[in-house]
């Protein structure tokens, strides 16, 4: 696998971690694909009952590498864009369709896709010196790694059109009023806390948490009536758990559960 991203499993927690800190995560073609990978990994190895997507350096990830990009433009003209299929949507939908919990650890900027793949998370930590940039349309291009879904079930559609039409840096704070951060940490407790948090997630009752994703997900787009029936079929589905009994068990003999994921 690539440097540019990294990839560790331990105890159930995949850490993936974006890895061009002196281009401040930018997303290069050899970025995209490794990253692309390691979702993919993630999301099929039952080993891994959790993901903690981070960046290294100052950065998150600023989105797109303008620098790549203005030579495949060059070179192709519009078909450079076709990385949006390639990349953008894949790597989008494997954080935000995995059967696992993923947490964004937001440790600065996050611009572009990068500001979109944090968006796609079930959770978002972000550092105090982080910011979200949706910037496509400094750029003249409209959004992508699915913002356009994101973001308006994030803050609701008219703050999204005033995010994505007055691209401005949306610090920690603001992030964290407006909703787009679930919780805002000073910039060194981030990697512990979020670390933390994910390995909580990574103990926790997997199937339980895969049906929670799936059910929002479902919820977001459906009547009541509609999402009703599916919560009926996916509570059959996390009561038949190993995981559900067990709880279940300890909870009437006062005992702490231990989750096997199963
Ligand atoms: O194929 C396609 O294009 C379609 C797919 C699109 C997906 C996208 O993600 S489109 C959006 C692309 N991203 C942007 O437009 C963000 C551009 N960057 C910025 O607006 C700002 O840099 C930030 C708000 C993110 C951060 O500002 P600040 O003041 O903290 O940093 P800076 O001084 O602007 O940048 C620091 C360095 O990073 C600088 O390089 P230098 O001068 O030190 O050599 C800057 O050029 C570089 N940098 C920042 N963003 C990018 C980048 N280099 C390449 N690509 C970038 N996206």
């Amino acid at each position: 696998m690539s440097d540019t991203v990294l990839y560790e499993v331990t105890e159930g927690l995949a850490t993936v971690t974006l890895n061009r800190p002196d281009a401040m995560n930018a997303l290069n073609d050899e970025l995209k694909s490794a990253l692309r990978d390691a979702l993919r990994a993630a999301a099929a190895d039952e080993a891994v009952r959790a993901v903690l997507l981070t960046g290294s350096g100052r950065a998150f990830c600023v989105g797109q590498d303008l620098k790549e990009h203005i030579g495949s433009l060059q070179e192709q003209g519009g078909s450079a864009l076709h990385t949006v299929e390639e990349h953008y949507n894949p790597i989008t939908l494997a954080i935000a369709e995995m059967p696992k919990p993923v947490v964004a650890a937001v440790n600065g900027v996050a611009a572009g896709a990068g500001a979109g793949f944090a968006f796609a998370a079930d959770y978002r930590l972000l550092a105090d010196s982080a910011a979200f940039n949706t910037a496509f349309a400094g750029i003249a291009l409209t959004a992508d790694s699915g913002i356009s879904w994101t973001l308006p079930r994030l803050v609701g559609p008219g703050r999204a059109a005033d995010l994505l039409l007055f691209p401005r840096s949306v610090r920690a704070a603001e992030a964290l009023e407006l909703g787009l951060a679930h919780k805002v940490v000073p910039a060194d407790e981030l990697p512990e806390t979020a670390a933390t948090m994910a390995r909580q997630l990574a103990q926790g009752p997997t199937a339980a948490y895969a049906a929670i994703k799936e059910s929002l997900a479902y919820g977001a787009d459906h009547s009541l009536a509609e999402t009703l029936e599916k919560e009926a079929e996916l509570q059959l589905r996390a009561g038949a758990s190993q995981d559900h009994r067990a709880a279940v068990e300890a909870f009437v003999k006062k005992e702490k559960p231990r989750f096997t994921g199963r």
